[in-house]
């Protein structure tokens, strides 16, 4: 009997190796080439935002002959661990884009890389999706489909940090004009260095929005402005969830505050404080005097430093500039929260 089962686990074991290396959970780790079988690109306009059009640079046609929205912003869209085109963020910043306008946005599929139970493959191929959506980038700024001043890429958890690694793929003298981390991801991303991870060297302009950082994601601020969100920790609400863990629901509070922020009429209003540890022993507050930036799509790029806000426990999260609820404490209760 253990013959057999080691006959089946070589077999196995050879005929994955031949396009891609898998183990007994059935986790890939795909060869780091591109185009890849298992990284699709698909872009949505206002027009095609229910069929979009899949762009396959191994049929380069597919990419010059789209039918972009002439003269409009392009958005790549990266999901996290488990995620897909139409999982969040994907699910959150599409419908919000549209509804306030004209937007190409790509969102990028590596689903088949980053399948439950498999978070460490999926980190590993994180460097492939990385470099084929650097190398569809290069090819439409060759091509002058886009410049890079119209490319913005926002990534989600993990896809957050995949969004940083496209800089290391990207033609040596490009750099993105602006890339948006939401929670990027914690686990096998502390102790690896800048090159490693999302960090201001990564993009022109660089801002995250932290909201799980004592679990799914960053504590540590490494844009040029970073947000934490009830102090980047238990965000209001979470804890009356029922269909997902407070975790699930604080890690995903990211990309739905950057979705409402997208058409809020009174914005996601930060104020500065120098430093986290500051901000819970009650150092800093939004007073008159501290220094506010506006989070989310509006973050003008010239924003530095880390920066607080409250939300809502429920849409709309948004509380303008109103500071007056701010609570550091550590357990993130306020005036407004529920809990
Ligand atoms: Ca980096």
């Amino acid at each position: 009997m253990k013959s057999v089962l080691l006959a089946l686990i070589i077999n196995n074991l050879i005929k994955y190796s031949i396009t891609q290396s898998s183990n007994l959970f059935g986790c890939l780790i795909t060869q780091p080439e591109c185009p890849n079988s298992n990284i699709s690109f698909y872009l949505y306009t206002r027009e095609t935002q229910d069929n979009p059009m899949r762009l396959d640079l191994n049929e380069p046609t597919s990419v010059k002959n789209a039918k972009y929205a002439q003269h409009q912003p392009l958005i790549i869209i990266i999901h996290g661990y488990t995620g897909d085109k139409d999982y969040s963020p994907n699910s959150h910043l599409r419908p919000a884009y549209f509804q306030r306008g004209e937007f190409n946005i790509i969102s990028v599929d590596y689903n088949e890389l980053a399948k439950y139970p498999c978070y460490f493959s999926a980190v590993t191929n994180t460097r492939t999706v990385a470099n084929c959506t650097a190398q569809l980038i290069d090819f439409i700024i060759d091509n002058e489909i886009f410049n890079i001043e119209s490319i913005h890429v926002i990534g989600f958890s993990l896809g957050a940090q995949t969004a940083g690694l496209i800089a290391n793929y990207l033609k040596s003298d490009r750099k993105l004009k602006r890339i948006t981390g939401l929670d990027p991801a914690k686990p096998l991303f502390i102790r690896v260095g800048n090159e490693g991870r999302l960090d201001q060297s990564d993009a022109e302009f660089v801002d995250i929005i932290h909201t799980d950082v004592f679990d799914r994601g960053l504590l540590v601020p490494t844009g040029h402005a970073d947000f934490f969100v009830n102090g980047g920790f238990n965000q209001p609400g979470c804890l009356q969830q029922t269909e997902m863990s407070a975790s699930s629901c604080n890690h995903d509070r990211a990309p739905a505050y950057y979705a409402e922020s997208i058409n809020s009429d009174i914005g996601f209003w930060g104020y500065q404080c120098a430093h986290w540890y500051f901000y819970v022993l009650g150092l800093c507050n939004g007073d008159e005097y501290t220094s506010k930036a506006e989070m989310g799509f509006n973050t003008n790029n010239t924003v530095r430093g880390i920066y607080f806000l409250q939300v809502n426990s429920e849409p709309p999260y948004a509380q303008g500039k109103n500071h007056s609820n701010h609570d550091a404490s550590l357990d993130g209760t306020n005036e407004n929260s529920d809990f």
